[in-house]
Parts: structure tokens; C-alpha cells; sequence
């Protein structure tokens, strides 16, 4: 990578993990500069005029360019790499999954473990409140959809690691935090050892 990368994130965040995993997975060293989303210093003036006017993280500062959104951010830094596949048809069910993640996964799953681990029950919105047994069942319906898809394969597309597993993985393995019992998907837990076993893992902090 012939340009630096600043990585704009808050550490408790799954979609900023992602993009952590994908540069280790590849080798890339990748600096960090760290917001705190509850105190809201993604929201401030400077932040969304230089930063990312959509008021969020992560955000990948490659050089002097901004690339929010973490499933694009992954796909920067993989592009070429073994990360995404080489295949027409299989790099288009990589892309799948990575749509299915940010459709139907993680707006149910890293919600509801924002709201339990960080915001705290009692301080949620009636609103918030009201949304919770809908995002439960998204979210354990995402948790079946993955399961019944990892039966019988080690990875999501094809015979090796993808960014699918990669951005699936990040709040995967925190959906208990969520209230999520992972113990009714058993292929899920199954790949969810198998992802730390590739070589430069880092887990998340
Ligand atoms: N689709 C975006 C979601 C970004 C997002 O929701 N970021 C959250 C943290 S994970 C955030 O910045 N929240 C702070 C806020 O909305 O003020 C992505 O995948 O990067």
C-alpha cells in the first residue's frame, strides 16, 4: 500500500474491528485514531465537514482521502488479495454476504449489543425499547440463515477465507453480548473457531 492508513474508529465497534482484521490478514499496518461514539465526537462540525458527514465511524483515511462505510473500507485494502475471490460468481456471493451483513445482520445484532452492553437497558428510548423483540428475530434469523448456509462448508464462499467471513465474523462473535444464545447454531459456533485460526488474526481488543 503505497499510501498511509489512518483508520478513524471507536474500538468497541464490530465495524471498525473488521477493518482492523482485514489489514492484519494482509499485512497492512494501519494507524488508529480513536472517537467515543457515546460522548458523540462523531457528530461535532469538524467531524462532519472533514471526517465524514455522515457522523459516523469507521471511516479508512487512505493518504488524504476518506472512505466511510466498513464493508467498502475492506474492500480497499483486499482488493487483489486472496481475501476476495478470483471467480466471477463467487466474488458476486462474497458481495452477497456482505450486503446480507449490513441488511440483516448487523442492524439487528450490533444493535441490540450497543443498547445491552453499552447504552444499558434502562437507558434506552421507548422507541428503542419498542424495536427490540423485532430486531431479536432478525437477528436470530440471520443467525439460522448463516447456520444452515455453514453446514457442510468450512467458509461462507468457496474453500477459503473471504471478506465475507471477515465482516460476518466481526459481530458474530459478540452476539452473545447481544442477548443472542449462539448455542442453537452450531455451524456458526463451528466457524467462529475456525476464523481465528488463519494465519495474522488479531482478535478484538
Ligand atoms: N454502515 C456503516 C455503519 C456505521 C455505524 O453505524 N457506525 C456507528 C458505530 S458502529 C457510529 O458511528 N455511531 C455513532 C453515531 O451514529 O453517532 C458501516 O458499516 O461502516
Amino acid at each position: 500500500m503505497a499510501e498511509a492508513l489512518l483508520l478513524h474508529e471507536d474500538p468497541r465497534s464490530g465495524n471498525c474491528y473488521k477493518i482492523k482484521l482485514t489489514a492484519a490478514l494482509l499485512g497492512f499496518p494501519l494507524e488508529a485514531y480513536q472517537y467515543d461514539i457515546l460522548k458523540g465526537e462523531t457528530r461535532t462540525p469538524e467531524f462532519l465537514e472533514s471526517i465524514n458527514a455522515h457522523g459516523r465511524i469507521p471511516v479508512l483515511q487512505i493518504g488524504e482521502r476518506f472512505l466511510p462505510e466498513s464493508n467498502a473500507a475492506c474492500w480497499f485494502l483486499a482488493e487483489g488479495s486472496p481475501l476476495i475471490p478470483e471467480d466471477q460468481f463467487d466474488r458476486a456471493q462474497m458481495l452477497r454476504w456482505m450486503f446480507f451483513e449490513q441488511y440483516s445482520h448487523e442492524p439487528n445484532i450490533a444493535t441490540l449489543r450497543f443498547w445491552c452492553k453499552f447504552v444499558g437497558l434502562n437507558n434506552l428510548s421507548e422507541q428503542q425499547r419498542d424495536q427490540m423483540t423485532a430486531k431479536r428475530i432478525a437477528g436470530q434469523d440471520a443467525l439460522s440463515t448463516m447456520n444452515g448456509h455453514l453446514e457442510g462448508r468450512d467458509w461462507f464462499v468457496g474453500s477459503a477465507a473471504t471478506l465475507a467471513d471477515v465482516v460476518l465474523f466481526a459481530y458474530t462473535q459478540v452476539a452473545e453480548e447481544g442477548g443472542f444464545d449462539l448455542s442453537a447454531y452450531p455451524a456458526v459456533q463451528a466457524w467462529l473457531k475456525r476464523v481465528p485460526t488463519l494465519p495474522k488474526y488479531i482478535a478484538m481488543q
